[in-house]
């Protein structure tokens, strides 16, 4: 998959003008060279053409497409500033393209740094380029049937999840959680984190055209509860903002899919263990995952919690009044605690 900027793929998505312009000059079979921003260097590189300066619309830049050369359109979209445009970026710039148009489309979009459409008539294809990114568009039927394979998969990966999450939560009001545990945890969370993030820019590319993909998405991802930032302040330390945590966090999202299916990989990614330690090996939560389940606590709240008591045994052995003489809790914060570690306590002897 690409990795075009998400904001750029929305421009150019179903249901705003630049695309049905688009397609109303793929149906014309005239094809186009369309800059999505005017500053000094488009300016340097055009030449010839004729300056225009009227407000975007779909079918006058239908009606532009049909001269030789780019058209130039200022980068919020809202005017067409010149047209018949012959561009002349630097010819050192590396490109992968074969014929003129695709060559200067992927040529000015590394040059300037704005975004350029190329409209392919010889062969009806609809290329984006930004920067040295290139994305073919591809009609709407065909990402749908993608993103909705997207969709399954991710509802699968967020069944699986969950079951890890509660095994985990278990483990952890028992004390007898080990490296191997909180290591599928991170993982499940990856894949999750993964396919939703491809699903978002199947949405923003399908625009108009994406919004039930967009409410199923949103639907899979609620209650998901704490994320992998949370999880690995329970165990690499309370505070969520130590370079250590927000580290670990950066080098999971670093990871390749092969790597991410090792266990031992992620373990010592994220700093739980080192090279050849034990996955087997106990550990021992802070309780911040926990706690930051519970809605009604501030995070300043959960911190103080924490470390007062330092550990989850230690604060799931602590009663009203000494969980009160922690600031900002009352009594009813107070119980709200007792009650929500001691139902997980019930449910995870039940299982
Ligand atoms: P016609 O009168 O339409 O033949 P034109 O000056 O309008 O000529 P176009 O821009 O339509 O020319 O280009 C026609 C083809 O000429 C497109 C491309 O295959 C070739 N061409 C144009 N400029 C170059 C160039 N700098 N290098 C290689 N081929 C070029
Ligand atoms: P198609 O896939 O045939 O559309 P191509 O890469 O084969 O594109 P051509 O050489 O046939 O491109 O040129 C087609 C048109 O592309 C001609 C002109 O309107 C536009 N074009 C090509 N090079 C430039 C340029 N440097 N500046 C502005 N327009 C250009
Ligand atoms: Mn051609």
């Amino acid at each position: 998959m690409s990795s075009m900027p998400r904001e750029t793929l929305a421009r150019l998505a179903p249901g705003t003008a630049l695309r049905d312009g688009i397609e109303r000059i793929l149906n014309g079979r005239t094809g186009a060279l369309i800059v999505l921003g005017w500053d000094r260097t488009v300016e340097r590189l055009s030449t010839g053409g004729f300056d225009i300066g009227i407000e975007f619309s779909a079918t006058r830049l239908r009606e532009l497409a049909k001269l030789d050369g780019a058209i130039v359109v200022d980068r919020d979209l809202t005017r067409i500033i010149r047209a018949g445009v012959h561009l002349m970026p630097d010819p050192a710039i590396e490109t992968s393209e074969t014929g003129t148009r695709h060559r200067t489309a992927e040529r000015v979009a590394r040059q300037t740094g704005f975004p350029v459409v190329s409209v392919s008539q010889s062969m009806g294809i609809i290329g984006l380029y930004m920067g040295a990114t290139k994305h073919v568009l591809e009609g709407s039927a065909a990402i749908l049937a993608r993103a909705n394979q997207a969709l399954q998969t991710l509802e699968r990966y967020r069944n699986r999840l969950d079951q890890v999450t509660t095994a985990l939560s278990a483990s952890e009001i028992e004390a007898v959680a080990t490296v191997r545990e909180v290591a599928v945890t991170l993982q499940r969370q990856e894949m999750v984190r993964r396919i939703s993030d491809e699903i978002r820019q199947y949405v923003a590319e399908l625009g108009t055209d994406g919004r039930l993909v967009d409410l199923q998405l949103e639907e899979l991802a609620t209650g998901l509860g704490p994320d992998s930032q949370m999880l690995l302040g329970d165990y690499l330390g309370a505070d969520l903002t130590t370079d250590e945590v927000e580290a670990a966090v950066a080098a999971l999202r670093g990871l390749t899919s092969a790597e991410l299916i090792d266990l031992a990989m992620i373990a010592q990614t994220a700093g739980l263990i080192r090279a050849g330690e034990n996955l087997d090996a106990p550990v021992q939560p802070s309780g911040y995952r926990l706690l930051a389940g519970m809605q009604a606590l501030p995070r300043p709240v959960i911190e103080r919690l924490i470390a007062r008591f330092g550990d989850l045994q230690t604060l799931m052995a602590a009663n009203v009044e000494d969980l009160m003489t922690v600031d900002g809790v009352g009594e009813q914060r107070a119980r709200l605690v007792r009650e929500t570690l001691s139902r997980i306590a019930e449910t995870s002897l039940l299982d």
